[in-house]
């Protein structure tokens, strides 16, 4: 089967947001086990082609900074210590929709968010084994994947690449996953190899890895640069430009939709909470609009980067209209806000999330 016509299968369980590139997300309605299955994993492509690799022939490149340039074979890596981490990926897009005034890129609603158990190699044993020289400053991750984008009216011909900081890339919990959720990659999801960064918006997750290049210079790539950054209102300097880096504190409910009609008896408010600054520490919901707040029962991170289940019950007795809120806190103090500034791309939107439903007359 070709990497598009697998495409199709792979999304079939999925919202669609984009034909071209293919993306899609994941209904919150079913996101409701620890673990996406992969077939309902969101997916977010930023060209369309989807790099069809034919594991034999597949090498990973280390160049660069590095006293030892390597060229692994999928059997090199898998011949490795494996490590296995529950990772909860979240696109930096996930809840534009609900930015205003409105923000530019994919309408993403909520549900650009999945977690999987990934298994791989750790980043920082293989560029242990290349030997890291003196002076580095970021490690430079390529994908398989390229095409075309527009800037300012001019077209490019780019891959994609992404740099982490050094001292970022030495996280022994960061893996080079060949495995999602006990089965080698779909093409969809970055056969045969992807980074997987625990705590940090999907873009830094790279897909179809192919070379590692640490380098003493900023890397100033596409998606590093002109995506991934972001642009307030008003006169700027654009070299000042912030990266979109470490997850924010947020929550979602999944249990019920917006919308849903609840017959009256108990009911288990659900959902998932997660932040890349350390553990989210408390979830508080209310069921009447942020007047008053009770805490939920809230399960500990299986391992550092994995969201959170959190659940609440309750009793669904007069019949009316209820609007429901969940609230974050992270360890480090960091608290889910009502609204979140505006920017231009509409990135790392957690606001805390609100939806309506409905206990009927009977
Ligand atoms: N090579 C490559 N890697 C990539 C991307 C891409 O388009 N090409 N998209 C990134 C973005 S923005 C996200 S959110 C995640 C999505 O991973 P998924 O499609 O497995 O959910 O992959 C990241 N890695
Ligand atoms: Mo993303």
């Amino acid at each position: 089967m070709t990497a598009r016509a697998q495409n199709l299968v792979e999304g079939a369980g999925l919202v669609p947001v984009s034909e071209d590139p293919f993306c899609r997300e994941a209904r919150l309605g079913t996101l409701d086990s620890l673990i996406t299955p992969t077939e309902r994993f969101y997916i977010r492509n930023h060209f369309h082609e989807v790099p069809d690799i034919d594991p034999r022939d597949y090498r990973l490149t280390i160049d660069g900074l590095v006293r030892k340039p390597l060229s692994l074979s999928l059997d090199d890596l898998t011949a490795m210590p494996s490590t296995d981490l529950v990772v909860t990926l979240e696109c930096a897009g996930n809840s534009r929709s609900f930015i205003t005034p409105p923000a530019e890129g994919l309408a993403f609603k909520h549900g650009a968010i999945s977690t999987a158990q990934w298994r791989g190699v750790s980043l920082a044993s293989v560029l242990n084994n290349a030997g890291l020289k003196d002076g580095i400053k970021e490690v430079v991750f390529h994908g398989a994947d390229h095409g075309e984008e527009e800037e300012h009216g001019r077209k490019l011909d780019i891959d994609y690449g992404r740099s982490l900081p050094l001292e970022i890339a030495l996280d022994p919990n960061i893996i080079l996953a060949y495995e999602m959720n006990g089965q080698p990659l779909t093409p969809g999801h970055g056969f045969p190899l992807r980074l997987v960064v625990p705590g940090w918006f999907g873009m830094a997750s790279v897909k179809w890895l192919t070379n590692i290049h640490p380098t003493d210079e900023p890397y100033h790539g596409f998606f590093q640069k002109r995506r991934y950054v972001y642009i307030n209102e008003g006169t700027e300097n654009v070299a000042e430009r912030q990266p979109v880096s470490a997850l924010k504190v947020k929550s979602l409910i999944t249990h019920p939709r917006h919308g849903e009609v609840i017959q009256p008896g108990p009911y288990t408010v659900r959902g998932f909470a997660w932040s890349g600054a350390g553990e989210v520490a408390k979830l508080d919901v209310s069921v009447n609009g942020g007047k008053s707040w009770r805490k939920a029962k809230l399960e500990r991170a299986a391992n550092s980067g994995a969201w959170q289940p959190w659940e609440l019950p309750w009793q669904a007795t007069d019949p009316g209209h209820y609007v429901f809120m969940a609230r974050a806190t992270d360890s480090a103090g960091n608290v889910q806000p009502r609204t979140v500034p505006w920017n231009f791309r509409g990135y790392a939107n957690n606001a805390i999330h609100t939806i309506a439903i409905e206990v009927p007359f009977t």
